[in-house]
Parts: C-alpha cells; structure tokens; sequence
C-alpha cells in the first residue's frame, strides 16, 4: 500500500490511516509527494505504483487539492482520497476537489479530516479481506469491539 500526501503538514490528519494500516498488520510506505511542489515525482510515482506492487493508494490533500486525481490519472492502481482540512474553508475545499471527479478517471473519496483517512484504510482492509481470512477475523474483531464500546455507552457521558 501507499500512502501519500501533499504536505507534511497534512501528517496529523494522514498517520490516522497509517495507524489503522498498522493495526491490521498492512504493509505500506509514505511519503510526501506534492503535486504542484514537485510535480515530476508525482509522475515516477504514479508511473512506478504498479511495478512496485502497490495494490491502492490513500492520497491526503487540501486546499485546492488535485493530488489524488492526478494520481488516479497516472496510474490504474485505485486512490483512495482523503480530503485534509485547511486553513480557510475547512477543507470543504479539499472536499470538492476530490470528490468531483469527472467521469472515466475515479478517486474513491472519504469524509474530511481524521475519520476520512482512517476510513479510507478501513476500506482498503476491507478490499484485501475478501481474499484473505485472517484479515477478514481482524476486521470482524474490530468492528465487534466497536459495537461493544457503543452498548457500553452511558449518557450523559462520564466526565
Ligand atoms: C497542499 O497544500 C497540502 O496537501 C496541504 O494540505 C496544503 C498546505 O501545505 P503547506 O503549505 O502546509 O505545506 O498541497
């Protein structure tokens, strides 16, 4: 797996899918790769993702946030997009720049901020579970964990 994104500053919303990679035992790599800092490396990456056995890529970006659809323009390999909030708008402008793909080149978008890009790895764990059952027991274990956290929920919420 890779995870890529535009801006080191993108980190604390990007280590959330990183840390769910980890979690489930993925492999991946990450880098910062920039498309309009360094826009030729974004070129050999999505040109290399294949032949170095990347089966997605999780691509975070904000503002006017062309990454994972450049991404996506460059390689087969499916992206994944992380919309990362921003200084200004909140990253609704993240948002709509990953999500209004035009048609035929597609970015698998997720929800703004933390909960995007750790969705975003869910989903990529999803994919690789159809095919291999000790994932599919992790990922059964996680989602049970979470429907015991919610049953055990009390309101108001302790302090
Ligand atoms: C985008 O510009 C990055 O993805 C980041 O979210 C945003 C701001 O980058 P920095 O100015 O913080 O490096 O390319």
């Amino acid at each position: 797996m890779g995870i890529i994104m535009g801006s080191s500053s993108d980190w604390d919303t990007m280590k959330h899918a990183a840390d769910i990679l980890d979690e489930f035992g993925v492999a991946h790599d990450i880098r910062v790769v920039s498309a309009h800092r360094m826009p030729l490396d974004m070129v050999d990456y999505g040109a290399q993702a294949h032949d170095r056995g990347l089966r997605a890529i999780i691509a975070g970006a904000g503002g006017a946030a062309h990454l994972p659809g450049m991404m996506a323009a460059l390689t087969a390999v499916p992206v994944y997009g992380v919309p990362v909030p921003s200084r200004y708008l909140r990253g609704e402008d993240s948002l709509l720049s990953i999500v209004q793909m035009p048609k035929g080149v597609p970015v698998a978008t997720f929800a703004i901020g933390e909960a995007g890009a750790a969705n975003a790895a869910l989903h990529v764990v999803a994919g690789l579970a159809t095919t291999d059952p000790s994932l599919q027991r992790k990922l059964a274990d996680y989602r049970a964990r979470q429907t015991d956290a919610a049953r055990g929920m009390v309101v108001p919420p302790p302090p």
